[in-house]
Parts: structure tokens; C-alpha cells; sequence
């Protein structure tokens, strides 16, 4: 333009401005002229060296120059940028004609899956369902049951204590307490839920476990009731084959008492490693409601009768699944829940 040292590096940097592709080239170009080393920048700060004649046109030149590349260089680095977000754009949409990835799919607990098992077949005899505390008091887990003040199963050494008079449940019996002193009978009902014992876990002990309790209570109510819908239920659960047998036993909320076996559904009796040779498989306790326990709720024993089963669904899901170890239902490895879903 004016001076040939001034366009020569005008010319040089017009090119380079050109050629650069993208905005770090064009960065780069920036730099090299009129960063704080950059040749018109130079040329700027040595002006004073000139002869002061030649100052003016080679300073106003210089000036031209830059404000021309700044120009340049504006207008290259929104193209560059736009241009560079699209491609970044681009490359990174999602191609949406690859396959979905399957989102890994929860299942039931099997202890859950047997519960609910064991509910279904009551409901369809027409029980419902009642549930609650485990958080209970001394009164509705043992002096409501019958059960003495010197009965092992009060010793600290076999319930957890929360305080002097509360603790938590050891059976679902107390909600069967609570709803009978709710309504009057008839009652039929099915009671699922968590209950705890002060035992170390082993094969075969576990401090929280699951039990399902029933319980009858009408005018005229029997033992062969209770029975028949025993042998009912064990049919549906362990197949139409099921029998079932009754052995004298003990319960201090339950008189009289009856543990019960059904017919080791592996070996129909003949005796195998399941039944442990001995042909039958404990499932259940049971027996015809104390009248104490029913004095206790305001019910008069003269009048109705009642009986209650319990049951722990752990061991029904270990007899019904071959499972050796309690611990297994606790432990949540994905290896063992998968195999009931
Ligand atoms: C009321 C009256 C009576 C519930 C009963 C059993 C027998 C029994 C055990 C089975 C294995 C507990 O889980 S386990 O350790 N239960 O043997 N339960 S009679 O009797 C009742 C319940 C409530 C009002």
C-alpha cells in the first residue's frame, strides 16, 4: 500500500488468514501478527527507529494493516466456529437406527414370590389379608397369647428387647390379637410379615425371618376345619398328591396343638435325602385357639371357637426349592435370586 515492508507482511498475513482452516489456525495467525511478539506488532513498536519523515506513512500503514487483518480474522473465526459445531453437531447425533439397549429387569424376592403363594391359596378360601406393627408391646406378643411371664420365649436371651415393655415381634400372633379386639366374629384371616429372635444366623437361623399365620374364628368352628383346609393348602403347595399328618404338640395360645407334616412330595413317603429317610416334612404349627387367648379379646368361648396355624416361609421355600442354607435368601447374590423370576 504505502510502504513495502508494511505490505509485504500485510500480504503474508492476508494468506495465511486465507488459508487457515480452522479457528486454531486462524488463532495461530493472530499470534504471529499481532499477538505481543507478532510481526506488525513489532513493526508498530520499532516506528520510533525510523526516520522521522518516514514515520507517519509506514505507522499509518501498519495501522491499515492491522485493522484489516482484525477484520479478517473476525469474520474467519465465526465461520471457522459455526463451521466446527456443526461437524461437532454431526458427529455426535445419536444413530437411531442401532439397537436398544435392554434395561436390566427386577424380579420378585422369592421369599416374597412363596408369601404370596401362601396368601393366594387363603384369599381364595376367603381370608384376607391383616398386617401390622413389629414394633410391639409386651401385652399383645405374650400376656394377650397366653403365653407366662416365665416362659423361655420372654427370656432376653431369645427376644429383642427395645425397652422394659416393647420389643420386636417374635411372631405375627399379635395381629391377630389386635384385629379380634377390632371386630367381632366372624374372623378369617391370613397374616404375613417380618418377626425377629435374638439368634446368630446359621444354615438354619436367622435373627428376621418371614411367617405367614392364619386364624378361624365363628360359631361352631372345628378341628377337622382346620384339617380339611390344611390338606387344601398343602395340595396347592406342594402338589395333588399331598397328604397330610397331625403330631400332638405344644403351644401355650393353642389347646389342643398339632404340628403338621405332608408327605415328602420327592420320595411319596419311601424315604430321601430331602425327608432325611423319615417319608414326611415338617411344615406347620397349629391348634384351636386357647380360650384364654379368646377371653383375652372379649370373645366368649362359650360361644365361638377358633383355630390358627403358623408357618415359616423361609422353610417352605427351602422344602419346596431343595435350598440347604437360610442364609441364601439374605445374602441378595444375583446368581441365586435370578433362578426364581
Ligand atoms: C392367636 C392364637 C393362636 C399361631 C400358631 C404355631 C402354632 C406355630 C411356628 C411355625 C414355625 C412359628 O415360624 S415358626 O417358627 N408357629 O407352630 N403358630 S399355632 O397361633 C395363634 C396365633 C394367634 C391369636
Amino acid at each position: 500500500m504505502g510502504d513495502p515492508r508494511v505490505d509485504a507482511i500485510a500480504r503474508e498475513a492476508r494468506d495465511a488468514a486465507a488459508a487457515a482452516q480452522s479457528a486454531a489456525a486462524l488463532e495461530q495467525v493472530r499470534v504471529t501478527y499481532l499477538g505481543r511478539q507478532g510481526l506488525l506488532t513489532q513493526l508498530l513498536r520499532s516506528l520510533g527507529t525510523l526516520p522521522a519523515a518516514e514515520r507517519p506513512l509506514v505507522g499509518a500503514a501498519a495501522n491499515e494493516a492491522k485493522r484489516e487483518l482484525e477484520a479478517l480474522l473476525e469474520t474467519g473465526l465465526a465461520a471457522a466456529l459455526a463451521r466446527e459445531r456443526r461437524t461437532a453437531r454431526e458427529r455426535e447425533r445419536p444413530d437411531l437406527t442401532l439397537p436398544g439397549r435392554r434395561p436390566p429387569l427386577g424380579g420378585l424376592h422369592p421369599l416374597t414370590l412363596v408369601a404370596d403363594e401362601i396368601i393366594a391359596i387363603f384369599a381364595g378360601l376367603g381370608f384376607s389379608v391383616a398386617e401390622g406393627p413389629e414394633v410391639e408391646t409386651d401385652y399383645y406378643n405374650f400376656e394377650a397369647l397366653n403365653i407366662p411371664r416365665d416362659h423361655p420365649a420372654r427370656d432376653m436371651q431369645d427376644t429383642l428387647y427395645l425397652t422394659d415393655d416393647t420389643l420386636l415381634r417374635t411372631h405375627t400372633s399379635p395381629v391377630q390379637i389386635r384385629t379380634m379386639k377390632a371386630q367381632r366374629p366372624p374372623v378369617r384371616i391370613i397374616v404375613p410379615g417380618k418377626v425377629y429372635r435374638r439368634d446368630v444366623a446359621d444354615m438354619s437361623h436367622s435373627p428376621m425371618f418371614h411367617q405367614v399365620e392364619g386364624l378361624a374364628v365363628d360359631r361352631a368352628i372345628t378341628m377337622g376345619d382346620l384339617r380339611g383346609t390344611l390338606e387344601l393348602f398343602a395340595r396347592e403347595m406342594f402338589g395333588p398328591r399331598s397328604r397330610i399328618r397331625f403330631r400332638p404338640s405344644f403351644f401355650p395360645f393353642t389347646e389342643p396343638s398339632a404340628e403338621v407334616d405332608v408327605l415328602c412330595f420327592v420320595c411319596q413317603g419311601g424315604g430321601c435325602r430331602l425327608c432325611k429317610q423319615g417319608g414326611w416334612l415338617e411344615i406347620l404349627g397349629s391348634g384351636m385357639v386357647h380360650p384364654h387367648v379368646l377371653r383375652n379379646v372379649g370373645y366368649d368361648p362359650e360361644e365361638v371357637t377358633g383355630w390358627a396355624f403358623g408357618m415359616g416361609v423361609e422353610r417352605i421355600a427351602m422344602l419346596k426349592y431343595g435350598i440347604d442354607d437360610l442364609r441364601l435368601f439374605f445374602d441378595n447374590d444375583l446368581r441365586f435370586l435370578r433362578q426364581f423370576v
